[in-house]
């Protein structure tokens, strides 16, 4: 761990990343992060392409710019399929309905004036790396709320209740067959899960009231499942005795695989729900020649992160392990001694506490995927030396 000593030694020293945090309010405690003063970013040699949806995605993580564990709120992406509704944290009331004993309708005050609950997790988009232009959908930051769970049994969960349903404020149209509606973004999740102690209901995000854009005034923050299941402009919470199958739990947000059942292959598909291990180099830095890969892992219970340029051997990363928020990703190192001049690949891959590893590209489990969600295939990227 002599490494990450002096990592945390020249964070504390030069303060690396004080820029970076300025943004995040006083609170906050300084994270490690392997910066180097002075050091200058080699920029990646394969950027991705012009986003093709930039109303459904307006903002992504810039992974050259990543200096610091948590994201700034300005720098945290976007994912909005129907537009960013503006809601009245004035008129703002959260109703809970359905299968309880007592319906529920909150302001924004009594939800605030309940238990608090903090936590910091990474949130990915399920499609990131899925396709070219979606590669920065994923950021980390402190969520401050108050747990579901002891709200839900306030109201009285009845027995019959299985699903839990998180509307939001947005809405679009929907077609089904040849039926146009307007449906409102929703996703479910079981009683079960919806019931986990660390499922908040949260207000704040790094120290400040919720961006307009990640959900103002209230969404729900699910640590360790995908970015999809975490409802932004949470609008009405529903109880019900049925799964529920909106759009973005059972026709987009669907992973499709192909299996080989009696010499044929057939199709299974599943609904995008915790997220899977995953990591991706970030950045290349140099100071004079001394140049370093820094990235990071997610996903799972991270115990090892191994880095391979071209085609050479599987190298240890350092993880820096300064905080232990079991849902937050791992910013990983590798010093990279005397890179020959040209272009060169790097690829990383985590593995994770029960020993699994990260998929390779051309692993099964993601050469037999028909729709690119859940893509947690290793990254690579390519930079130019000299
Ligand atoms: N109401 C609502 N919630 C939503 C979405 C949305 O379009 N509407 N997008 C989801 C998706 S697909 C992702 S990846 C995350 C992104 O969260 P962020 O915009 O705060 O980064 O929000 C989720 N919550
Ligand atoms: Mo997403």
């Amino acid at each position: 761990m002599a490494n990450a000593d002096v990592h945390r030694r020249e964070f504390l020293t030069y303060g690396a990343t004080a820029a970076g945090l300025a943004t995040l309010g006083p609170t906050l405690p300084a994270w490690a992060f392997p910066s180097r003063p002075g050091e200058q970013v080699v920029p990646w040699a394969d950027p991705p392409p012009p986003v093709a949806a930039p109303q459904v995605v307006p903002r992504q993580l810039d992974w050259e710019q990543l200096d610091s564990w948590v994201t700034p709120n300005d720098r945290f992406f976007v994912v909005a399929h129907y537009g960013i509704p503006d809601v009245d944290a004035a008129a703002f009331r959260l109703r809970v309905s359905g299968l309880v004993d007592r319906r529920l309708s909150l302001t924004l005050d009594e939800i605030k004036a309940r238990q608090r609950q903090e936590v910091t997790c990474t949130v990915e988009c399920s499609g990131n790396h899925g396709i070219p232009w979606l590669t920065g959908a994923i950021g980390t930051a402190r969520w401050t709320g108050t747990p579901l769970a002891p709200l839900l049994r306030e109201a009285g969960l009845q027995a019959e209740g299985v699903e839990v349903v998180f509307y939001g404020a947005d809405s679009g149209e929907e077609q089904i067959r040849d039926t146009k509606v307007q449906a409102p973004f929703a996703r479910s999740m079981s009683v079960a899960d919806a019931t986990a102690a660390d499922v908040l209901l949260c207000w704040e995000m790094n120290g400040v009231a919720l961006p307009r854009e990640n959900g103002f005034p209230l969404r729900l923050v699910a640590p360790g499942w995908y970015g999809v299941a975490n409802v932004k402009w949470l609008d009405r919470i529903e109880v019900r005795d049925t799964r529920f199958a909106g759009r973005f739990m059972g026709r987009d947000y669907v992973t499709v695989r192909e299996e080989e059942v009696g010499g044929r292959r057939l199709a299974v598909e599943t609904t995008v729900g915790r997220a899977l291990l995953k990591s991706a180099p970030a950045r290349v830095t140099r100071l004079g020649d001394r140049h370093r890969i820094v990235g990071a892992a997610w996903g799972g219970p991270v115990a090892r992160v191994e880095v391979q340029i071209d085609d050479g051997p599987w190298v240890a990363a350092t993880i820096d392990r300064s905080d232990a928020a079991e849902f937050a990703w791992k910013i990983w190192s590798l010093d990279w001694n005397n890179p020959t001049s040209g272009e060169h690949a790097i690829t990383s891959r985590v593995i994770d506490a029960a020993g699994r590893i990260q998929p390779a590209m051309d692993d099964p489990w993601i050469a037999s995927k028909r729709t690119y969600w859940e893509s947690n295939g290793q990254v690579t990227r390519r930079v130019r030396i000299g």
